[in-house]
C-alpha cells in the first residue's frame, strides 16, 4: 500500500513495516501520536510474516446479518414512542401527528395478510409518519404495511426514507395490490453505503378510487445489519478514529473488544490490523 501522505492511515509493507498513525482528536494537520499523543510521531515495528497473514485474515468483512422485529414482545397497547430490540439491535419506534400504539394484528376483526400478534396501528385517521432509529448501521429495510383501501380498485402507495446520521441516503416505494380490505404490501429498501433511521409513509392515494384513508398498520419489521469490518470496535461500521482512540485507551489491557487478534492482550499486532482496515 502507498502512503500518500502523513495524513492517511496505511502501513508500508517494508522489512520494517513503518506505521503512520493519524491524530486520535481527528486533526487533518500534519500531526501524529500514538498512546501519549505527541506530534509528529511514527512508529517503526517488525511484522512478521505469520502476522501479515493474519491482517490478510481478519481484515474480510463479516457476513451481513438479518434480524426480524415483530413486536409479539412490545407493550400492548402502549403508544408510541417505544424502543424494542431484536438480535442485539435496538429499535426506537415514534410517530408524527397523532402517531401510533402498539395493538393485537387482529384489533378491526380481521388480521392483514402476513401480519400476527402484536402490530403497530395508527392512533387515528389522519396522517402520521412511522419513524424508526436504529443502534447500529443496517443495509437493508423491509416491513410490511397494510395499508386502508376499502374494497378499492387500485392500490394505494407507501414510500420509504433512509437516513445515515440524518442525511437522507435513500428513498423505496410500494405500491399495495388491488381490491382487497387493508392490502398488505412490503415496503423496502437497500442501501449498501449504510443507514440508521427510515421514515415509513403514505405516499400516495389509489389514483382512482376515493374510499380510502391516509393510515396504515406495519408488522414484521426485518433489517440487516452492515457488514462489521474488522477493526470497527464500536460497532458503526467504519474502522476510524473514533475505533483507534478506543484501541489506544485500552492499550496494554486484555479488553476484549479491542484484541483483535484475541491474543489476551491489546498491542502493537492489534493496531495493525485495525490500520489495516482503516475505511475512514
Ligand atoms: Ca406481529
Ligand atoms: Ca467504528
Ligand atoms: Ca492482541
Amino acid at each position: 500500500m502507498n502512503c500518500p501522505s502523513r495524513r492517511d492511515a496505511c502501513i508500508r509493507p517494508t522489512t520494517h513495516g513503518t506505521l503512520y498513525v493519524p491524530d486520535v482528536r481527528g486533526n487533518t494537520g500534519p500531526r501524529w501520536a500514538l498512546s501519549d499523543k505527541s506530534s509528529p510521531r511514527i512508529l517503526t515495528m517488525q511484522l512478521s510474516p505469520a502476522a501479515t497473514l493474519l491482517v490478510g485474515l481478519l481484515t474480510s468483512p463479516a457476513l451481513a446479518q438479518s434480524v426480524t422485529f415483530n413486536f409479539n414482545n412490545a407493550p400492548p397497547s402502549t403508544p408510541l414512542p417505544i424502543t424494542v430490540n431484536a438480535g442485539g439491535i435496538g429499535a426506537n419506534l415514534s410517530g408524527t401527528m397523532q402517531g401510533f400504539s402498539v395493538q393485537q394484528a387482529n384489533v378491526m376483526g380481521f388480521t392483514p395478510v402476513g401480519f400476527s400478534g402484536l402490530c403497530i396501528y395508527p392512533s387515528s385517521v389522519f396522517p402520521a409518519d412511522l419513524n424508526v432509529s436504529f443502534t447500529k448501521t443496517l443495509t437493508s429495510f423491509s416491513i410490511l404495511c397494510a395499508v386502508q383501501d376499502l374494497y378499492c380498485d387500485d392500490g394505494a402507495t407507501m414510500k420509504v426514507t433512509a437516513k445515515m446520521n440524518g442525511t437522507i441516503v435513500g428513498t423505496a416505494t410500494a405500491t399495495a395490490p388491488p381490491d382487497f380490505y387493508w392490502p398488505t404490501t412490503t415496503l423496502s429498501i437497500t442501501v449498501p453505503g449504510g443507514f440508521n433511521s427510515v421514515t415509513v409513509h403514505y405516499q400516495s392515494p389509489p389514483p382512482g378510487c376515493g374510499d380510502w384513508g391516509p393510515i396504515f398498520m406495519a408488522d414484521n419489521m426485518v433489517v440487516t445489519l452492515a457488514p462489521s469490518p474488522v477493526g470497527d470496535i464500536n460497532g458503526d461500521a467504519h474502522v476510524n478514529a473514533a475505533d483507534l482512540g478506543l484501541l489506544l485507551g485500552a492499550w496494554g489491557t486484555s479488553n476484549a473488544t479491542s484484541d483483535l487478534d484475541h491474543n489476551g492482550v491489546v498491542d502493537a499486532a492489534d493496531l495493525s490490523i485495525l490500520l489495516g482496515g482503516w475505511t475512514g
